[in-house]
């Protein structure tokens, strides 16, 4: 209840920020920048909070529809920055919470913020999980398939942790499928993490989604993934997430 009451006056006392960490793809190797996740912070006493303990008491009182419009609009704002300054092609990814679809008119809200910062939409990605397709409705249908129309991508992110039927694949108007990180952090020396990877991208590939191996920590597990055909990563091998102005000189090092 503490934390509640200290977050919801958190917005106005601008205790949040976003950090970015790259997504790559590597090619002989060489990691090429081709996107950023925006992730969410919060410092509470000049304390960071980690995003397990706070994020889970925003979408409990609904606060995360009004923390994540924040969310959006400031990682679009930040990411046609960089757009302007050189990286034109950077394209920028923002989880969503279940409550943010449930708004009836989260379409038009994204269409507004995507007017104002003067994103174009393909340039961002806007990361779902399993949980929120098993909700399975109507209206969240017709609001992915309205976010879709507007031009903007659909991520299923920590695929394979939930319980998504593969039907749902099909379905919803999904574009990237993100191979959670507890499958890649035990490859390539785990059998099992192993076999459910590489099904994982076999998946993707098949069904025409793009793959990206989350958690990639060490270079033996590029090569895992790139044998296997998933060349775009995400993970501290590249750059763990970090705040945009330390951003910066990362972008100065790739093309
Ligand atoms: O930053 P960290 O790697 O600890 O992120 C933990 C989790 O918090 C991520 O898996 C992500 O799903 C969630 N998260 C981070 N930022 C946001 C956000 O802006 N909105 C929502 N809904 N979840 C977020
Ligand atoms: O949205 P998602 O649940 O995928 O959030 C990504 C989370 O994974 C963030 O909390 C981020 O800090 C974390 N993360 C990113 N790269 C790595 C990595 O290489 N290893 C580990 N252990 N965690 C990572
Ligand atoms: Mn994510
Ligand atoms: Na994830």
């Amino acid at each position: 209840l503490e934390l509640e009451s200290a977050l919801a006056q958190a917005l106005a006392r601008r205790e949040f920020a976003l950090h970015y960490q790259p997504i790559c793809r590597v090619e002989h190797g060489q990691p090429y920048l081709l996107g950023v996740e925006a992730l969410l912070r919060w410092r509470f006493n000049d304390t960071p909070v980690a995003p397990s303990e706070f994020i889970p008491v925003l979408e409990e009182s609904r606060e995360i529809v009004r923390v994540g419009e924040w969310v959006l609009r400031e990682a679009c704002r930040q990411v046609r920055c960089w757009q302007q300054a050189g990286q034109t092609q950077l394209y920028c990814a923002v989880n969503l919470s279940i409550r943010q679809l449930q708004q009836v008119d989260f379409a038009e809200l994204l269409a507004r913020v995507l007017r104002e910062t003067g994103l174009p939409p393909h340039s961002l990605l806007l990361e779902i999980t399993e949980t929120l397709l098993m909700h399975d409705s109507e209206m969240m249908l017709n609001c992915l398939h309205e976010i879709a129309a507007l031009g903007v991508r659909l991520a299923l992110d920590d695929f394979g942790t939930g319980y998504c039927s593969l039907g749902y694949l099909k379905r919803y108007p999904l574009h990237v499928l993100k191979v959670d990180r507890s499958f890649i952090a035990a490859a390539p020396d785990d059998a099992d993490s192993v076999a459910i990877s590489r099904a994982i991208i076999g998946l993707g590939q098949s069904l025409g989604l793009a793959v990206v191996a989350e958690g990639v920590e060490r270079s033996e597990q590029i090569e895992f993934l790139v044998a296997q055909g998933c060349q775009t990563v995400q993970g501290y091998w590249f750059s763990p997430p970090r705040p945009a102005a330390e951003l910066q000189s990362l972008f100065d090092g790739t093309r």
